[in-house]
């Protein structure tokens, strides 16, 4: 018996092979929690705390395994009693503490600082339910609460607790920590801050609960419902537990740690992930001032700690706060608030500068722009349109703070743990230095003719695939037919980021097909998407697409050819087997309105080309690439800029000037759909895509199905030359690891440990 197997005995309390699934799950936890708290380290110098209202990080188990390097060894020592490691992982409930993109990022930025032995620990919140369960009954979506919390649970509950006063009462925030252990490197911890008077049968119906009994309701969801007024005021409230706690815990820690406060910036670097921690900024003046420190001091000293960072360009996803909500929850803070628009306005007389705007309500961004010494976008492109419209005023003013991060994902959960196969082949044709270092990629290229390599890589894929059609089978009941091509669109439902092109764009096919036009290759379209309760129309297109996919279904001529699959409850789990198993990536927002995009990074290190507009790191990638190598179309951005400049949009002449657009939009509410869908809703659909259109849709529709046939094309008639551009995209995909963009944060921002 082996060290590991022996610890793992004494953990169950019995022989491997006798111990049922839970106690063999639980004896993992303890055994990683122990083999992470060994890699704890001492902190030098400047420590990261990232703070962020969402960590979308996913189940732990394998990641944690293969970041301590035993991944392995475990599944061999479980094999040979005649257990399976996977069966143990569905144990896990995943923590969706994540709407999407922002909060995934984040659980990736954990991931590569530990791997790079980077002293940097996240701040958010322990909620007790993740982004909701989603269902669909009768093809319309429904939420349902999603437990993440189980008798065994990665975050373990400390005695920290720090008093936090808000509407008039005070709280106790605990702190919960959850180890996070690098690949090959150092433990860093994820601080999650709970209220111990949290009541989970405050929920009622659904996802609804009683919004204003606060001590009991602060940490239940992830960011409620916004669309009452009670559920943003109770968004106040979470985001100031949330900074006050990170506030405390980052003095307490820094002074631990020998600071006296006036150096603050030399111990702690402050990274605010959107605008959702923004309100860290007058807290901490608050509580310097507390400790005696002067306001004027106290404003340059969280200057020079906070950073911002901005993920959106959508005007109405940047938070204003009305005053009078800021009075109420937290009344502390307004003072300090008005001081900080006061300075503001000496800086800038121009209103766009301004804080506090004559509608009084108080605008984050403005003030994390001001009072922090860097504001980063997160694509090239993005933090051009940022430097150059959205926050010209600012870029004007302050020159020297704006820069660029192109986001990235770790490369150990997006592809060591997800796609095994595709890395052994990767470490058996260049080596395995790309796991640490992730440029060597590029050694692939090496290999771009080489015929066996690419017939490799797509066995590998089709496995994937295979596997892929095993796991929609097992958990969905869905079949699908691995050998067809897979084109997936997966991401948070919005309109810009327009899943209804992808639908007008099915329509169009379905009648090419009725017409005697067959496609080049037959073809599965997948899509993975929740829409947020209080959206209509993204529920309207979920409906849509799910009713559109009954009509295929049910029409044999065209279920030949093409098949429409939305997976149900998309979340970091349903990625990690679609990913793996994607031909053609759908990145096809209007171009400008996505700011970076992390999904296309990942197909694209998968091995899926992209089919996609000239938007946020779809630009990166296409210049890394090169035009053969991805399927761009559609408007640029700055045509869509200039579009809505001129405010000339006109969806109804796009609609009655052409005939294909107008016969797929008025599929929608034709006969076919209607044997399964609503008409209500199918209809505003339609009229919201003739009276609107908000994210011009129809201007690239032409371009869009011309784009796809040809990638379909080129799938069907030249498999090598396909695995090529496959083979190009894998290789390139090195500068999309998160360790790139954590070098470069903290070469530019947070010089950690100095
Ligand atoms: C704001 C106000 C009120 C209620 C909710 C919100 C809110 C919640 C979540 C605003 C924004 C978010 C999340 C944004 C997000 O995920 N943005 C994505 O960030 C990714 C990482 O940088 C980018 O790749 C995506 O392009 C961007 O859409």
């Amino acid at each position: 018996m082996n060290r590991l197997e022996q610890r793992l005995t004494e953990l169950c309390g019995c022989p491997v092979a006798q111990a049922d699934d839970q106690t063999l799950y639980r004896a993992l936890l303890m055994l990683v929690r122990e083999k992470s708290r060994d890699k704890c380290q001492v902190v030098h110098g400047r420590k990261l705390y990232y703070i962020s209202a969402e960590f979308l990080i996913g189940k732990l188990l394998s990641n944690n395994l293969i970041n301590l390097g035993i991944y392995d060894e475990v599944r061999a020592v479980l094999q040979n009693a005649g257990k399976d490691l996977a069966r143990l992982e569905e144990l896990e409930a995943e923590p969706s503490l994540g709407n999407g993109g922002l909060g995934r990022l984040a659980a990736c930025f954990l991931d590569s600082l530990a791997t790079l032995n980077l002293p940097g620990d996240g701040v958010g919140l322990r909620y007790h339910f993740g982004l909701f369960r989603q269902k669909f009954v009768n093809d319309r979506q429904k939420e349902t609460p999603d437990p993440w919390l189980q008798q065994e649970s990665w975050a373990e509950k400390t005695d920290i607790l720090f008093p936090v006063q808000m509407g008039g009462k005070e709280f106790a925030a605990r702190l919960y920590r959850l180890p996070v252990t690098g690949y090959e490197g150092r433990t860093n911890y994820l601080n999650l801050f709970d209220l111990d008077s949290v009541d989970e049968s405050l929920i009622n119906e659904g996802i609804s609960f009683d919004k204003t009994a606060l001590a009991q309701n602060l940490t239940l969801f992830l960011y409620p419902d916004d669309s009452d007024e009670a559920g943003r005021k109770l968004r106040v409230y979470q985001q100031y537990l949330m900074v006050s706690a990170a506030a405390q815990l980052i003095l307490c820690e820094s002074a631990e740690r020998g600071c006296c406060y006036h150096d603050l910036a030399d111990y702690a670097a402050i990274q605010i992930n959107d605008t959702h921690p923004s309100m860290v900024i007058p807290e901490l003046i608050r509580l310097l001032g507390e400790k005696g420190i002067g306001f004027d001091e106290a404003v340059q000293i969280v200057t020079d700690t906070c950073a911002y960072t901005n993920h959106t360009i959508l005007a109405e996803a940047l938070e204003k706060w009305p005053r009078a909500y800021l009075e109420e929850a937290v009344p502390q803070l307004m003072p300090i608030i008005e001081k900080l628009d006061a300075l503001a306005k000496e800086r800038c007389d121009d209103p766009a500068c301004a804080i506090i705007d004559e509608q009084d309500r108080v605008h984050m961004a403005h003030m994390d722009i001001h009072f922090t010494h860097s504001t980063n976008g997160v694509a090239a492109l993005h933090t051009q349109i940022l430097k150059s419209s959205e926050l010209a005023h600012f870029d004007r003013l302050y020159p020297e703070k704006f820069n660029n991060k192109t986001n990235g994902i770790t490369f150990r959960r997006w592809l060591m743990s997800c796609n095994p196969l595709l890395t052994d082949e990767l470490c058996r044709l260049i080596g395995d230095g790309f796991k640490k270092d992730a440029s060597q990629l590029k050694k692939l290229l090496f290999y771009k003719e080489d015929e066996a390599v690419l017939r490799r890589l797509m066995e590998i894929k089709d496995q994937n695939k295979q596997a892929l059609s095993v796991w929609m089978h097992k958990t969905q009941g869905v079949s699908v037919d691995p050998t067809r091509l897979f084109s997936i669109q997966s991401k948070r439902l919005h309109e810009y980021k327009r899943q209804q092109l992808n639908l007008l764009g099915l329509i169009h096919q379905y009648f090419e097909i009725k017409a005697g036009h067959l496609p080049p290759v037959p073809m599965t379209c997948f899509f993975g998407a929740k829409a947020a309760p209080a959206y209509t129309i993204a529920k309207d297109i979920i409906h849509a697409l799910r009713v559109l996919s009954n009509v295929f279904a049910a029409d044999p001529e065209v279920s030949r050819w093409l098949q429409i699959v939305f997976v149900e409850n998309y979340n970091v789990t349903a990625a990690e087997k679609m990913i793996p198993a994607c031909d053609l990536s759908e990145q096809i927002s209007l171009a400008s309105k996505e700011a970076s995009g992390t999904g296309n990074m990942k197909f694209m290190l998968n091995g899926a080309l992209t089919l996609g507009t000239m938007d946020g790191a779809n630009v990166e990638i296409a210049q890394l690439v090169g035009d053969e190598n991805i399927y761009i179309f559609g408007q640029s951005s700055q045509q869509v800029i200039r579009r809505y400049a001129a405010g000339d949009y006109s969806a109804r002449e796009w609609y009655e000037g052409d005939p294909n657009i107008r016969r797929a939009i008025d599929f929608l509410t034709g006969e076919q759909m209607l044997k399964t869908g609503d008409r209500e809703v199918l209809r505003r659909l339609q009229n919201e895509l003739i009276g609107k259109d908000w994210f011009q849709t129809l201007p690239d529709f032409n371009a869009y199905v011309l784009r796809r046939r040809q990638a379909m094309e080129d799938y069907a008639v030249s498999p090598m030359l396909w695995a090529k551009k496959c083979l190009v995209n894998i290789a390139q995909a090195g500068y999309f690891s998160s360790d790139r963009t954590i070098a470069d944060y903290d070469r530019d921002i947070w010089h950690l440990g100095q």
